[in-house]
């Protein structure tokens, strides 16, 4: 018998319900932490990956020479296709009998990136998952109905542990059979919502149809991430199934969901600073990016034993805030993630992210919230359409001009020149995990 262990460690503190000795400590001791962790994690490094100890060397970065947490920037980047150069285990510090778990991407080109915990490293995943959890507002007792995806995806288990350590009741529902989800998300009195937010949305969809109103269900929180959404896709998701959305992030390669997620303030992700530090890079150059300047996320792992990641280049573009949030933490925070340098579309010479075009669309009058861009190549330029549904109320002879009116205000608001299809209620793909926003049927160089 006996409560578990973790649920005591959190106090309630400015009404929040945190552990203050890790969360709310002064930037000064964050930055003295990182130092003797990042120290631990260099000569972890050194020591079981010789990938790494030539690298470290060629920097003149033994981890005895590490004086500043700065002293890192000698060090290379380290980016997907070394993980993949060295498939499956070439970058793990520990040997596979010391392995409690094992995840991989799936990867659309070329070989998947394949990632390891120890037993340690699961328990600190757990552990970062349930104060995730904690800060959205989730408390011991809740249900957790979790629907990412179970298997090599992290997001599955990476919340089932989260929540049971909190001192929730899971429901492992992974992705898929969505009637299903409905009927136990009413029946066992889930107040918390795991899922990919375009999952969320394709099961209110379907309560919708099925006549079910989850406004007056249980639910009270979402805890939304593993793809880019907008501020006007958490309006709809949050009036259509009668929750408070949070944000979560996190990547397989540094450990998986709950590297940063936003407390009850929603002013940004709290990026758990004792395990990861965090820069921001231009991604052209390389260099720092100017203080409070977008630029691509840059993180090194404090406390993993299997795969320590020295300067990974998560290619997720974002803002860092260190002044402390209104909630009491003081771990930095990472402002809403609008996409991938490599999802990034040059329409005609116009940078633009799926995520701006949803952002534009999305809740305006008479579209539903499914949409995909399609980019095709026509002579030597790259053309933009934007497939998107209309609402079941809207009559089929009224598409044309809302289509008209959707291509005018994209062209004002960012700039680019889109061809607006509007399309039947249904006729776009629903996700089951991750959202495929972009079809892109340019001819493949070479
Ligand atoms: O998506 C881990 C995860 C699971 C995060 C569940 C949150 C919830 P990967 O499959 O390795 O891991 O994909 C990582 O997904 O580099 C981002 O590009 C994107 N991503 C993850 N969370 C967010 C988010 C999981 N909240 C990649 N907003 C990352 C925007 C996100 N993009």
């Amino acid at each position: 018998m006996g409560a578990p262990a973790e649920p005591t460690r959190f106090a309630a503190v400015t009404g929040r319900y945190l552990h203050p000795a890790e969360e709310t400590m002064s930037r000064d001791e964050l930055a003295a932490l990182q130092l003797a962790r990042l120290r631990e994690t260099l000569a972890n490094a050194w020591a079981n990956v010789p990938w790494q100890r030539e690298r470290l060397d060629a920097a003149g970065l033994h981890p005895d020479a590490l004086r500043q947490l700065d002293d890192l920037r000698r060090l290379p980047f380290t980016v997907k296709n070394d993980l993949r150069d060295h498939y499956p285990f070439g970058l793990f510090a520990r040997p596979v009998e010391q392995l409690a778990r094992i995840h991989a991407s799936s990867g659309t080109t070329g070989k998947p990136t394949v990632v390891g915990y120890t037993a340690g490293d699961l328990d600190r995943w757990a552990a970062l998952m349930a104060r995730s959890m904690a800060a959205t507002g989730a408390r011991p007792g809740d249900v957790v109905h979790n629907a990412y995806g179970y298997g090599l995806f992290t997001g599955g288990l990476g919340a089932h542990a989260g929540a049971e350590r909190l001192g929730c009741a899971v429901v492992p529902m992974s992705g898929g059979g969505t009637e299903r989800q409905v009927a136990l998300l009413m029946d066992f009195g889930a107040r918390v919502l795991c899922a990919t937010p375009s999952y969320a949305l394709a099961i209110a969809e379907v309560a919708e149809q099925q006549g079910v109103d989850l406004r007056q269900s249980t639910l009270g929180i979402g805890i939304f991430g593993a793809e880019p959404w907008s501020a006007e896709m958490r309006a709809q998701i949050e009036a259509r199934l009668g929750l408070r959305a949070h944000d979560i992030y996190g990547l397989s390669e540094i450990m998986g969901p709950g590297v940063a997620c936003e407390c009850e303030c929603r002013d940004g992700l709290h990026g758990w600073e004792d395990h990861f530090l965090f820069e921001l890079i231009d991604p052209d150059t390389g260099v720092p990016a100017a203080p409070g300047e977008a630029g691509e996320l840059v993180i090194t792992t404090l406390t993993k034993e299997a795969l320590p990641m020295l300067r990974y280049r998560t290619r997720d573009i974002t803002r860092l805030v260190t002044s402390r949030c209104a909630c009491g933490r003081s771990h930095a925070r990472i402002l809403r993630v609008a996409g991938r340098n490599d999802d990034m579309l040059i329409i005609r010479g116009v940078n633009v992210y799926p995520s701006q075009i949803e952002a534009v669309l999305v809740g305006r009058t008479g579209f539903a919230p499914h949409y995909q861009l399609v980019i095709e190549r026509r002579g030597m330029l790259d053309e933009l359409r934007v497939e998107i549904e209309a609402l079941p109320t809207v009559a089929a002879e009224a598409y044309e001009a809302l289509a008209q009116d959707a291509q005018r205000h994209i062209k004002s608001l960012i700039g680019v020149t889109a061809d607006v299809q509007v399309l039947a209620p249904g006729a776009v793909p629903r996700s089951q995990g991750k959202a495929v926003r972009v079809r892109d049927l340019r001819p493949r160089a070479g």
